[in-house]
């Protein structure tokens, strides 16, 4: 980066998001959140993070974990994501996450502001609750390490996160009033059409990588024939016409991957099936999203393990400059000896 690039970051807003390498990436992921990244790293001082310490609040295979590490930071790359725009990084390479989370816990989140987030209690629910881990539940407050670390203005995230933003802008400002200024308060920003891709097989819930059925999600590296047969197979409202509407919570999913995808509008969509049926209206969506996933792929194929290494190694140096003088300056501030 040069030097007026560097001093123009100064006077931009900063953004920060990240995705968990714990699962394939579908496009819930990206219509929710990483389409959203996209367009924001030419107005912000854009960070994104591969949340790996995020990842084993499950339990991971570490072969495998290595494996998605590289592929989601290919993935970010290939759907739109320029390294020399925004800085990509690894969260475990990064040691201020960790610090700040266990900062933070002590000093800022408490019993009362965990007990009532959403996602833990939905996840521990799916499982043996008694045996989930601590990091699951304390999962929120390293969220919230992330996102204030990097003085964060917005935070670009599908909707089921708005719960944890919240969260991390009631850390900083406890811990700005005990301790003065330090972090900067910031905004959960949503997409509209995409904020909640729900799942193919049961439009009352998210599609999600951890959903039982593969016929919930279709993932960005799903085939051809398999995004036919899961589009094919994906539920659909009473009725047959192809109308946009919230007593219809299927259709209108569908349709809504396909605006986002064709760049076609909702209107314009209803008029072309209009008096033709799903049928014909399912077997166009499935071929607008192959020929979005085609040359994802081949975008993918083209960035070679190496390649993606020597990004996250340079990500990582700039996030640690940024991350360190943050901590520093919490510490201070709590009392520990500098
Ligand atoms: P899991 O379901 O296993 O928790 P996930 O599929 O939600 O995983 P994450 O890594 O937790 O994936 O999410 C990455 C980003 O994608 C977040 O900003 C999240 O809000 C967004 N996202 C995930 N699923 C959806 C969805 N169905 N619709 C819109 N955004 C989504
Ligand atoms: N919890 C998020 C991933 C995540 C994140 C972040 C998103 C971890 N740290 C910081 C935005 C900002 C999720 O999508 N499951």
């Amino acid at each position: 980066m040069n030097d007026l690039i560097v001093k123009l970051l100064e006077f931009m807003k900063k953004t920060f998001s990240g995705v968990q390498p714990s699962g394939e990436l579908h496009l819930g992921n990206y219509l929710g959140a990483i389409k959203n990244w996209v367009s924001m790293q030419d107005e912000y001082d854009a960070t994104f993070c591969i949340v790996d310490l995020h990842a084993i609040t499950v339990p991971q295979d570490p072969k495998e974990l290595r494996r998605r590490i590289l592929d989601v930071a290919k993935a970010y790359i290939a759907l739109g994501i320029d390294p020399e725009k925004s800085n990509i990084f690894v969260q475990s390479d990064v040691n201020a996450h960790t610090e700040l989370c266990w900062i933070l816990n002590c000093v800022a989140a408490r019993m009362g502001d965990m007990e009532k987030m959403t996602q833990f209690k939905d996840k521990s629910a799916k499982g043996d609750a008694q045996r989930a881990s601590v990091g699951l539940f304390d999962y929120p407050v390293l969220m919230a390490a992330d996102i204030l670390l990097y003085d964060t203005d917005v935070v670009p995230v599908g909707e089921d996160q708005v719960q944890h933003v919240e969260l991390a802008r009631t850390l900083a400002r406890r811990f700005n009033k005990k301790f003065g200024d330090t972090f900067i308060v910031p905004q959960p920003e949503l997409t509209t059409e995409g904020k909640r891709i729900m799942g193919l097989d049961d439009p009352t819930k998210k599609m999600s990588k951890s959903a039982v059925s593969k016929y919930n999600y279709i993932t960005l590296m799903d085939e051809p024939d398999v995004v036919r047969k899961k589009i094919r197979k994906a539920v659909t409202d009473s009725g047959s016409d192809v109308t946009y509407s919230d007593e219809r919570p299927a259709l209108q999913n569908l349709l809504n991957i396909y605006t986002l995808l064709s760049k076609k509008s909702i209107k314009e969509i209803e008029l072309m099936y209009d008096g033709r049926g799903f049928g014909d209206f399912k077997n166009d969506l499935a071929e607008v999203i192959i020929e979005f996933l085609t040359s994802f792929q081949q975008r993918v194929n083209d960035i070679s393990d190496e390649e993606v290494k020597r990004i996250l190694k340079s990500g990582a140096k700039k996030a640690n400059e940024q991350a360190t003088q943050k901590i520093q300056e919490v510490k201070e501030k709590i009392g520990f000896v500098m």
